[in-house]
């Protein structure tokens, strides 16, 4: 059995190889999507917006970048894990507080994959969420001013990559672990890793109105890895399911080990149940430390809380609430079809598509089907609940998006394309090769039970030779496809910033018509807002001095300030006057080791600055404002301790 992995692990290596450098031959002298309405097809032109959004995860740049569709035009990287110079995020005072975690104040992370809020399955462009995979945690973006309103850290969880997905009416937010890790967390050796690591599938509960995400239990399950996620939808809402990895428990994946078990499984959770069981006041309260930081819309301020304690759940508990599909060789991504029936499972190194039916699996519970437990948690026949399996369909699928006409695309790794298949007859329609080695693919709302499926782009994990070179390192490449055709066509490569894991899009209208102007100079509550020049003040309270500062077109209040000293702590809080769309002032001052600030029309922004020199130090305006944005500066003089 070893051997046969082992020597079909060659194969597929070797096919690596050979799929990598034919694919760059081929294309280094030709698109291969010709046709003569192509460029009209992408050409937005000057002044014109694009139809589609589309929400790009930075990976290990810890943002989101917005992307337009079909121009593949890049519009704006939002900061979300990670500390961001071109607006201060995460220097500023305000920001800070958002990346504070329970191991401290954490500047980088490593975005996965984003997710927008639903309301009757349907996308409603109000919130998207996205997961921070190494430290793990769950940031919520609101759609409204394009900023992270909300981080909460998850406790328990290791590789917090399983997340994040919502469920048809954003009731959860949902994040699973990656690693299994000792709960809670404490000195052990790492063999005894197997019976004794477990998983925390984490269901974060989203406040209707304000959107407000609090960790409403945890399902502390066996020691797997839990690979991906995603929210049945439906008939099937009210259901949860995750592919799970290193079934065998190893604390080593060389393949050997971890591919020993010939079916690993999807995890079905019965999400509904476990919350019943809930809110009847089942589950334990276990101390836990994890982080939960808040955006405040009106102060412009964050702030950090350090939580206690988190409820879990043991699943025994709660008899049917969980069950075990399984599901051949590694599966990773794990996604299901718009009308909630159909539970695709992408076994990484297996030949086919398996796919499950919900109908099916309802009916083998009801009749207590079962091939055995693990853990306690009942395993079902695996021909009890397939619906039907796509047919060597290429190597190395992944992930798999819906048009919401019938058909599916998957995504193959290893063979490098998009496989395009009919639900119910699992027949294969068409194939796209990518450039190159795609992980994730995005149909705008394909991850709802409503997509918008005209375009479907793919988002490649080397991109080699399509771009002009930059040295060793490249960005890596997205490519967009016409699918609204019966071939899928391909129309467009863009560049994306950081790893693009996964990407979330949709239909642009909804957006713009919440997307904020300005933020109201009324309604700013910042403690150290000044509104008028005749606010503005220099406050000494022991070595702290504030600096309370407007500006607007084209000076600073006060541009010349005296009083301070060596070893003075300096706040310059500075609130931006204007009430002019997209008006921002900048503030610098020389030898800041902090950062600038990008202030937006109403609202007050603090950087600290700590001078070690005495002198007469310029300030300055850092973004290009006015005909007289070259006049925005002023003076400050520290004098000796
Ligand atoms: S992914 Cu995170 S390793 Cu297939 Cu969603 Cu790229
Ligand atoms: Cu204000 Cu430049």
């Amino acid at each position: 059995m070893k051997k046969i992995i082992k020597s079909s692990l060659a194969v597929l290596s070797v096919l690596v190889a050979f799929t990598s450098c034919n694919n760059s031959e081929k294309t280094a002298s030709k698109s291969g999507a010709l046709s003569n309405n192509i460029a009209e097809k992408v050409y937005v032109a000057p002044g014109e917006h694009d139809s589609h959004y589309a929400f790009i995860s930075g990976g290990y740049s810890g943002n989101l970048t917005v992307y337009g569709l079909p121009s593949g035009r890049m519009f704006k990287e939002i900061p979300v894990f990670s500390q961001f110079p071109t607006s201060g995020y995460g220097y500023s005072e305000e920001t800070k507080p958002m990346l504070n975690t329970s191991h401290g104040f954490i500047p980088w992370g490593d975005s996965h994959h984003p997710d927008i809020s639903q309301t009757n399955g349907e996308i409603d462009g109000r919130f998207i969420f996205i997961n921070e995979n190494n430290t793990p945690r769950i940031a919520k973006i609101d759609l409204k001013t394009f900023e992270t309103t909300e981080i909460i850290e998850v406790p328990n969880s290791a590789g917090n990559h399983s997340s994040s997905f919502v469920t048809e009416n954003t009731e959860y937010v949902v994040a699973g672990t990656r690693f299994s890790v000792p709960v809670p967390q404490r000195d052990m050796p790492i063999k005894d890793y197997k019976g004794n690591f477990q998983g925390a599938l984490s269901f974060i509960s989203v406040a209707p109105e304000t959107g407000n995400m609090d960790i409403k239990f945890q399902i502390l399950m066996p020691g797997f890895n839990y690979d991906l996620s995603h929210p049945g939808r439906g008939k099937s809402h009210g259901w949860f399911f995750f592919t799970t990895y290193n079934t065998e428990e190893a604390s080593t994946l060389l393949e050997v080990n971890a591919s020993q078990n010939d079916k690993d499984f999807i995890a079905a959770v019965n999400w509904k149940k476990i919350e019943e069981y809930v809110n009847n006041g089942g589950g334990t309260m276990m101390p836990a430390e994890y982080a939960h930081n808040v955006y405040d819309e009106h102060t412009h301020t964050a702030t950090s809380t350090m939580k206690k304690e988190v409820r879990v759940v043991n699943p025994i508990d709660v008899p049917g609430a969980v069950f075990f599909l399984p599901t051949p060789k590694s599966p990773h991504g794990c996604d299901v079809d718009p009308s909630g029936e159909y539970i695709v499972g992408n076994g990484k190194l297996s030949a086919n598509l398996t796919v499950h039916s919900f109908t099916k699996m309802l009916d083998a519970i009801e009749n207590k089907k079962f091939d055995g437990d693990a853990y306690g948690i009942p395993i079902l026949k695996f021909e009890d609940v397939l619906a039907g399996s796509v047919e060597q369909p290429g190597l190395g699928p992944l992930h798999t998006e819906f048009d919401g006409q019938g058909n599916a695309y998957t995504t193959f790794f290893i063979s490098s394309e998009v496989v395009k298949w009919k639900l119910g007859t699992w027949e294969v329609l068409d194939r796209k090769p990518t450039y190159y080695s795609v992980g994730h693919l995005t149909i705008p709302g394909g991850n709802s039970g409503k997509p918008q499926g005209k375009y479907m782009f793919a988002m490649n994990k080397i991109t080699k030779d399509r771009y002009l070179p930059t040295g060793p390192e490249m960005e890596h490449s997205a490519q967009l496809y016409d699918i609204s055709g019966d071939k899928m066509e391909l129309l467009l490569d863009f560049p994306t910033h950081g790893e693009p894991h996964y990407a979330a899009a949709m239909e642009a209208n909804l957006i713009k018509e919440r997307s904020q102007k300005i933020y109201n100079l009324e309604e700013n509550k910042h403690p150290y807002a000044a509104f008028t020049d005749a606010d503005t003040k220099v406050v000494r309270k022991g070595n702290e001095v504030h600096i309370y500062m407007t500006t607007i077109r084209s000076h600073f209040s006060p541009d010349n300030i005296e009083g301070v000293k060596v070893g003075d702590k300096v706040f310059f809080h500075v609130t931006n006057l204007e009430q002019d769309f997209d008006v921002p002032h900048g503030f610098a001052v020389l030898g800041q080791n902090t950062s600038e600030l990008l202030i937006m029309p109403g609202q007050t922004k603090t950087s600290i600055w700590e001078p070690t020199k005495v002198g007469v130090w310029p300030f300055y305006c850092t973004d290009f404002c006015s005909a007289l944005h070259q006049e925005m500066q002023g003076y400050i003089r520290v004098s000796p301790a």
